[in-house]
């Protein structure tokens, strides 16, 4: 099913100047990138995008954390990216997370795991749309599509 998913590398991945790596493996893996920008995450829309966490413990600390230092957020369309991406991110603490997996190579600590990525249709939706407006959305074909499906 072709699918579109919010794929956010992290403050800690710009820092360390992941960005390049990440976009390569999406690239590489066959995905279409539709969308991409580096921003500064306001405190506003932290508290939105991470909305069902508002419970736990750690919520005030993935705020802070989020909007420390800018984000390279990206919208990233194919035939089920959704969970492709997610096995591709790895397990959310980095300790658990497999070798090959982002997370898993690049990774140590949970509170700073490098990427996020949209966990259904629905949350892809809803994320897409808090951190990217319509046109910034670019619809267009790619040849290498055919080699791919
Ligand atoms: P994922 O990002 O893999 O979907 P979620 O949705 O369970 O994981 O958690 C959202 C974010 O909250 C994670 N990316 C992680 O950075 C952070 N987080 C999750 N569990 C903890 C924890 N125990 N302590 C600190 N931060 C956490």
């Amino acid at each position: 099913m072709m699918e579109k998913t919010f794929l956010m590398v992290k403050p800690d991945g710009v820092q360390r100047e992941l960005i390049g790596e990440i976009v390569s493996r999406f690239e590489k893996k066959g995905f279409h990138l539709v969308g991409a920008k580096l921003m500064s995450v306001s405190k506003e829309l932290a508290e939105q995008h991470y909305g069902e966490h508002k419970e736990r413990p750690f919520f005030g600390e993935l705020v802070d954390f989020i909007t420390s230092s800018p984000v390279f957020a990206m919208v990233w369309q194919g035939e089920n990216v959704i969970a492709t991406a997610r096995q591709m991110m790895g397990s959310t603490n980095p300790k658990d997370a497999a070798p090959g997996t982002i997370r898993g190579d690049f990774g140590v600590t949970v509170g700073k795991n490098i990427i996020h990525g949209s966990d259904s249709p629905e949350s892809a939706e809803r994320e897409i749309g808090l951190f990217f407006k319509e046109e910034e959305l670019v619809e267009y074909t790619k040849l290498i599509n055919n080699w791919i499906y």
